[in-house]
Parts: C-alpha cells; structure tokens; sequence
C-alpha cells in the first residue's frame, strides 16, 4: 500500500489491513441473512473488480451506475470501481424507471450493478440505454444478464490504482424539488474530509462502534453515516437492506445494538409514537443519534430524548456538500435548531444583493468546506450558480439567534408573505406537529380568493385523534404558538405526505396538487 496514494480506498480499505484490523467485520447484514464482510475480505473482493471491468470493456473513467439496496456487495462494488478507477453512481433505489432513463443516459453509464429485487424495474428501459454496455445483477437470478458474484469470483485480487485526492472518485445524483436531476461530481478527497470533521469531530466515532443508519448507503447522508465514517476509524456498520418502517428499527436496534443511529425526522416522530405504545429494545449501547435531510421538530428531539435516554444531533447536509456542515454537538444540543458550522467548515448568511445579514435576520445559507463537489456534470449554469469559488449556495433559509445558533427557516423557494411577514412553514408545521392529535404537517402557501398567499396546511393524525371542532382546535394552536397571522387558512386531513426517498416532503407537489 502506498501512503502517498489519494485514491480514497488506500486510506478506507486497504489501510486497515496493512495496520492489522482485516479480520474486524466492516458490515454486517441485519436480518435473518447472517451475512458479514471483514476488513479483509472487503479489501480481496473489491480488489476482483479490477479483472471484472477489464474483463467486460469497462476503462478507467468511465461511469459505473449501482441500483444496489443496503447490502455488502454495495462496498464492494463501490470500493472496488474506486480501486480500478470506474466512477461509481449510487442511485436511489426507489426511482421510476423513467427517472432511471434519464440518469443512465444523462451518466453514460457503460457498467449498471442492479439488486436482483429492482431488475424488473428497469428491464424495460435497458434498450434505451445506448451507452449502457453491462449488466451486472447482484443476488438472485441474472437471466440474460450477468451474475455479479459469478463475475467478481472470475477475478483475482489486484490492487488500488493511483489517483490524486483532486480527481473525481464518484458521482451522486440530486433530485431536488424541481428541474432536471443532477450529476453532483465528487473528488476522492472528499470522503476523508467529511470523515476527518463531521465523523471524528461531532460524531467523534470509534473503532468499537457499531453504527446503524436508516438513511441508506445512496444517499449522501447515508454513505457517510454507514460507510465512510465507520471505516475511517475500523469501526462496523449494520446495513439494514429494506424500508424503514418505526418497528423494524426497532427491531434492527435489538438485533445489532447499535452505539450510533442516524435518522430522518419523519422516522424519528415515528419511532417517537412507536415507543408511546411499546418498549423500546436495542438502546442500552446507543450513545448518539443523529438527524438530517430537514430540520427535526424540537418536539420530536425532546420526546426522544426522553424516551431513549439518548440526544439526537440535528443537523443540515447536502449533497453538494457530501455530508452535514451544520450541526448541533454532544453536549450542545438545542432542539428546534441547527447548531453551528461543523469545524472544518464555515457559514453565512446572506440577503438578495449577497450582503451578510444580522443576527435574527433570515437569510440565505453559504457554506464553504473541504467536501465541496467540483461540479454538476453537463450542467455549467447550474453549477456557476451553486458553486461560487469557495462558496457554495444551499438554497436554504436561515436564521442566526444571538447565540450564534443557526434556525432553519425553509427553502428559499418555500418561503412566503402574509400582510408584507415571512413565514416559514416549517415554523407552522413544528407548531401543528406540537399539538397532540399531529403526527405530521406540511404547509404551502395558497392564495386567497383576493390573490393574497396564505398558508395552507396538509395534516396527518396519530391514529384514532380526530373529531369535530379538531381544525379550528388547530387553527388556534398555531395562533398561540407561533403568532396570529400565521395560522393555516384551509387544513386537509390526509392519510401521509408526499416525500422524496430521503424523507423530504414534496411541498411542490402539494402546491401543485391545492
Ligand atoms: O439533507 C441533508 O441534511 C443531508 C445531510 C447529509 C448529507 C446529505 C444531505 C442531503
């Protein structure tokens, strides 16, 4: 092993086994299949794909697209194309397949590892795809296609290809609210610098962690949580393959015990409301938790808090970014905000013509960090836009208490006026999910019969709550909580919210659909 080499894999893999750490499991899968994968093991299985790429006509530099679930042969294709030099692209596993279309072509994915599962997802899309070469299909039946493990056995072990810590290592793909996906470019340096200051800094992981993250490994917040993270440090992850539902974490929790679990708001409220109904198991290792993807109600934070014994850390990432800049800390943790930056990285705040705006102001958020993405791929508007020198736009509305903690305000695109205020529904929606009968609550802004936007309100209920009088009860909680003129005008009940596959509410679909 070269210690010089910044190809990311030199430090997260093959590290571990010239110190000695090759028979710590790296992964383990929850569940019934008893699957681990050591250090070691990672490092010879990663290394196989060298041979596989060659074998099949795949060159360094080309994109290899990776529909793969939570599950150990997502590492080894991922560490194993970095070792090869192929520029691996997890996908969400839970897009349409006209979604898949425009990613692969947009990629010019020449390689595509599919989990056996999500193959008949996009079969019917695969002759569309004229850049796509291979097929690989991970677990299960491979049909005309080819059988990764059959492949990867065919290869023998090779070693980590030279690559400077500036070149591009992977790509990542960010849906946002609107607009065409995008192809977010990330260097093999950026993997060690979240580890080196959201990982050891906040999170200040350990080789005898076991780490459980529900977001999954495709998305940013996920790769760090479950991957990089606990493998910057020796540590062991838990990949829990299916959806996340409030009781199978629960599950998960028993089964591994984790010591770090990192969460989406929305599963937290759930798992809030499980724990009202049954007894939490799998808690007594936990010594931290962690929120990202959309700000975490503060109510939600302290009834956690309460309930497990355990803090959540709330905090604001991007994909840009790679991971969370923005964090509340152990120790230092205020419900209902933010944090501060992340050390390593710093913020600010800016109005409309870029000047900083003063505490208690609301503004837009810039970061500057050593994680930041090159760019969008095929994208130069875009990217001038977002990534400006050393500054790059989040689209975010902040707030900045006197206390130099940050408020989340809403997207900058969520964000409106009542009589000449701004509201934020994030603020109204932290005001309704306080009231005892809310499980969850989006809110838009909707115009009135005079033009005038309002707020509007999409309410879930907590089984059973309900009943006459319940949306004026509503109207005049939000007006006690939050002020007069931000209660929601209009409220609809509604069985669950639109969401991304990282928690997000879809607020523009409900506007939309108003
Ligand atoms: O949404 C977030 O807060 C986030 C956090 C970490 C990494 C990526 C993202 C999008």
């Amino acid at each position: 092993m070269n210690p010089a080499n910044g190809n990311a894999a030199a430090y997260f893999v093959d590290r571990h086994v010239a110190e000695g750490r090759g028979g710590k499991p790296a992964f383990v899968e929850c569940g019934q299949s008893g699957r681990t994968l050591s250090y070691g093991d990672l490092m010879t299985e990663a290394g196989r794909m060298g041979d596989l790429y060659r074998l099949h006509g795949i060159e360094q530099e080309n994109r290899a697209a990776m529909i793969v679930l939570d599950q150990i042969e997502f590492p080894i294709i991922f560490w194993g194309s970095l070792k090869a030099g192929v520029v691996p692209v997890p996908l969400n596993t839970l897009l349409s397949p006209d979604y898949y279309e425009i990613i692969l072509n947009d990629s010019r994915a020449r390689a595509l590892f599919v989990s056996a599962e999500l193959l008949p997802t996009v079969a019917p899309i695969l002759p569309r795809l004229p850049h796509l070469k291979k097929v690989f299909v991970v677990g299960g039946e491979a049909g005309e296609h080819l059988s990764f493990a059959d492949e990867l056995a065919a290869g023998n072990p090779g070693g980590t290809v030279e690559a400077g810590a500036d070149e591009c290592a992977f790509w990542l793909y960010s849906s946002g609210s609107t607009g065409r996906p995008k192809g977010v470019r990330h260097v093999h340096g950026s993997l060690k610098a979240t580890s080196d200051t959201f990982g050891a800094l906040v999170l200040g992981t350990r080789e005898d962690d076991v780490v459980l993250s529900a977001a999954k490994l495709f998305f940013a917040y996920g790769l760090g949580n479950a991957m990089t993270f606990p493998m910057a440090v020796g540590a062991t992850a838990a990949l829990f393959r299916g959806r996340p539902t409030p009781a199978d974490m629960f599950l998960a929790m028993a089964e591994v015990r984790p010591t770090v679990f990192c969460g989406v708001p929305t599963l937290y409220a759930g798992m809030v409301a499980h724990m009202a109904q049954n007894e939490p198991k799998g808690l007594d290792r936990l010594r931290i938790c962690v929120s990202a993807g959309e700000a975490l109600p503060a109510e939600i934070g302290n009834k956690w808090k309460a309930g497990t014994g355990t803090d959540i850390l709330d905090g604001v990432g991007s994909t840009e970014m790679l991971h969370i800049f923005l964090s509340n800390a152990p120790g230092s943790v205020v419900y209902g905000t933010s944090g501060v930056a992340v050390p390593g990285y710093e913020v600010r705040l800016v109005d409309e013509s870029g000047r900083e705006v003063a505490d208690g102001e609301v503004g837009e958020l810039l970061v500057n960090g050593p994680s930041a993405a090159e760019n969008y791929w095929n994208q130069r508007d875009k990217s001038r836009s977002t990534f400006e020198g050393h500054w790059t736009r989040t689209g975010d509305k902040y707030e900045r208490t006197a206390e130099g903690r940050y408020v989340y305000c809403g997207r900058t695109d969520d964000m409106f006026k009542v009589s000449g205020i701004w509201v934020s529904p994030f603020e109204v929606e932290q005001a309704l999910v306080s009231h005892p009968d809310v499980l969850e609550a989006a809110v838009v802004a909707h115009r009135d019969e005079t033009g005038l936007e309002k707020p509007r309100a999409f309410v879930v209920l907590k089984n059973g709550a309900g009943g006459d009088g319940l949306a004026d009860a509503l109207r005049e909680h939000v007006k006690a909580k939050v002020g007069a003129w931000k209660y929601p005008r209009w409220i609809d009940i509604v069985p669950d919210l639109p969401k991304t596959a990282t928690g997000k509410v879809q607020r523009f679909k409900l506007r939309e659909g108003a």
